[in-house]
């Protein structure tokens, strides 16, 4: 038989071997999609995006359209070439089928264009339709419109077949699948920042390429966003400043390809007032947020081009000290993005890029332009060196601090801060640090805790707002110097989290929107200079109850919300009842707090996470940076959500 006919009586071996493939993404999803988590659930998004993306960044599709309905089904868009309709040679089925159906069936576009968006380094189509109970291809191409449908994780329900036809100039792919609940046990429900924050960030990485979302549920976020972004990174650059002040208009931007290895580089860098290093890297527009050849090469470069204006202006005399690396990190926003044919990825989380040939590359379109962008700019190139210069200041008098820090007796003989009621047990894995605001919360947590393994530190008040602050103040707060030696990992770049005392980190404060107040001043300290304990795990918020609801003297409950307080009221009926309501941790006392905010067996403790990188950096820049007009907006855009602000 010859390999063009299809023998639908019995299976070939291709066909066993398609159904053993796809077996086989179903028995170890995790080998495909990293996990079956909320994260995975997503990445079955970001690979049929891609697929689109490489067909827009063949130049073929111009417009993505993604969407998600009521049951959680995404149907995505292009207006590409439309996948090819004949029959595959190999397979002896339509290349449509063949991309559903073959593991890594992706692989080369036409053009000579390598995929270069891999989601998750270019599983292909397949994975998502073996991890789906329905998929369905429609492709729209000469005038004519094909569809094809799988079931039950990549089975072929309808085979491809002429379903009609459609204008001549129209072309193009649109895919719809339904997520297996069998394989995502934590469920198939879309999170709208999740798909919103990557949509857009897919527009900012490949300017000119416009994807729409839709939000197509009845919710708050229902409605369609277009992203369409010309200036590409350097409005990506834009949008990272959005809620600081900068120090120019400009940002700076620069692209180049190196024509022996194939590797394009972006940069596009602007600098603010504030402390903050806000740079992320990208390789074929996926994050590296453990950095790698292409940021090492960025940071040397912007180093190295630095010193050098500033030698031979004599901005720096000789006999000063050059600038480090980390000086030209503060203030600094900036997108590292390169396009590599064949990416090695490092590192535990494949989080950071391993090809040293990407280094040079960076450095010399980087360098090149960087030095010829000084020369033409030499009122940006002081304001860059001066604001270098005085972090490079500040980092000598942070040094001095943490000297200090070690040295100054603030604590006791056990180099622990004496307000530190610590815990009798040293196995971190159990021991629980509560930051507690005010002195008679303090005191009442540390009478009604478990001393075995419950340490408290009890704050005065309002901690420093370290966003706008530089180290070396920091380090001067008492406040901020006791959680560091409290901690005892150190913090920052010498955080070591193997010398962690405490292995959760729970932040106890009243519900009142000044207890909210300290809680988001001590998020935004962790997540400045410990952010590892949060990605980790780590650091929780307490969730002391906000109501008593009690009828007569025996029946009571606590509620921890206004919806529960509405339940437990309609619990009792039609019975006389009282409500009292918690202003503040110091109205219970050390039984009730036990048994309500610190007993394990019964507490409720919430895990504060960082999603997203990206958002998380401008959410706080937004809340506690220098620039008010974002915050009000915030808080007016939010202000009908904020009745007891949730962190
Ligand atoms: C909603 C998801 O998957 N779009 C796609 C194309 C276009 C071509 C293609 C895709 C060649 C041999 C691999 C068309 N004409 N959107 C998408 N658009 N795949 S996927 O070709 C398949 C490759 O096998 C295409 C000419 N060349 C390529």
């Amino acid at each position: 038989m010859s390999n063009t006919q299809i023998d639908h009586d019995n299976y070939t071996s291709a066909d066993i071997q398609v159904l053993e493939g796809l077996e086989a993404v179903r028995k170890r999803p995790g080998m495909y999609i990293g996990t079956t988590s909320a994260a995975g659930l997503h990445h079955l998004v970001w690979e049929i995006i891609d697929n689109s993306v490489d067909e827009a960044l063949a130049g073929y599709a111009h417009h993505i359209e993604v969407s998600v309905d009521e049951n959680d089904i995404v149907t995505v868009k292009d207006d590409g070439r439309g996948m090819p309709v004949e029959i595959h040679p190999k397979t002896g089925k339509s290349t449509v089928e063949t991309i559903f159906t073959v593991l890594h069936a992706g692989g080369k576009f036409g053009g000579g264009a390598y995929k270069v968006s891999g989601g998750l380094h270019g599983v292909g189509a397949s994975v998502v339709n073996a991890l789906s109970t329905m998929l369905e291809v429609t492709v729209y191409k000469d005038g004519k419109v094909y569809q094809m449908s799988f079931k039950d994780g990549g089975k072929v329900d309808k085979t491809l077949t002429e379903i009609g036809t459609c204008d001549k100039g129209i072309s193009g792919s649109t895919v719809r699948f339904k997520a297996d609940g069998e394989i995502f046990k934590e469920g198939t429900v879309y999170n709208f920042e999740t798909l919103f924050n990557r949509i857009r960030q897919m527009a900012f990485l490949n300017k000119g390429i416009k994807l729409s979302f839709s939000w197509n549920k009845e919710d708050e976020h229902k409605g369609t966003h277009e992203f369409l972004y010309e200036g590409g990174i350097k409005q990506y650059v834009e949008f990272l400043n959005e809620n600081d002040v900068t120090l120019f208009k400009d940002v700076l931007y620069c692209e180049g390809q190196d024509a022996e290895t194939g590797i394009a580089v972006e940069v596009a860098l602007q600098y603010n007032t504030t402390y903050n290093d806000k740079t992320y890297s990208f390789c074929n527009n996926i994050l590296t947020p453990d950095g790698g050849m292409h940021l090492d090469g960025f940071r040397q470069t912007l180093t190295r081009v630095i010193n050098g204006y500033a030698k031979d202006k004599n901005i720096i005399k000789e006999n000063e000290e050059q600038l480090k690396q980390d000086d030209l990190k503060e203030g600094l926003a900036a997108i590292v993005s390169v396009k590599h044919p064949d990416p090695q990825y490092e590192g535990q989380t494949k989080g950071k890029l391993g090809n040293a040939e990407v280094r040079p590359v960076v450095n010399k379109i980087f360098g090149d332009y960087l030095k010829r962008f000084l020369l033409e700019n030499p009122d940006i190139a002081k304001i860059i060196i001066e604001k270098a210069k005085s972090a490079s200041e500040a980092r000598l008098a942070a040094q001095k601090a943490r000297e200090t820090v070690r040295r100054k007796d603030d604590f006791g003989s056990s180099n622990l801060p004496t307000k530190l009621k610590d815990c009798a047990s040293r196995d971190a894995s159990i021991c629980e640090i509560y930051i507690v605001e005010g002195n008679s919360a303090g005191g009442s947590a540390q009478m009604g805790r478990d001393s075995n393994f419950q340490a408290v530190l009890p704050l005065r008040g309002k901690i420093l707002n370290v966003e706008k602050a530089r180290m070396h103040r920091i380090l001067d707060n008492a406040e901020i110097r006791m959680m560091i030696q409290a901690f005892g990992c150190g913090f920052g770049e010498e955080l070591d989290i193997s010398k962690l005392r405490y292995h959760k980190i729970v932040i106890m404060t009243d519900a009142d929107v000044d207890g909210q107040h300290i809680a988001t001043l001590m998020l935004t300290f962790l997540y400045r200079y410990f952010k590892p304990l949060i990605e980790g795990g780590y650091v929780y918020i307490a969730m002391p109850p906000l109501y008593k609801i009690f009828k007569g003297k025996s029946q009571f409950r606590y509620c921890y919300s206004d919806e529960e307080l509405e339940l437990a009221k309609r619990d009792f009926g039609d019975d006389k009842y009282d409500v009292q309501r918690y202003k503040g941790l110091g109205e219970m006392d050390p039984s009730q707090l036990w048994e309500t905010t610190l007993d394990p067996e019964h507490r409720t403790l919430k895990r504060v996470t960082i999603d997203d990188a990206v958002e998380a950096d401008q959410i706080f820049s937004m809340l506690m940076g220098d620039e008010v007009e974002p915050r009000k907006n915030f808080i007016v855009t939010n202000a009908n959500f904020v009745k007891n602000l949730d962190i």
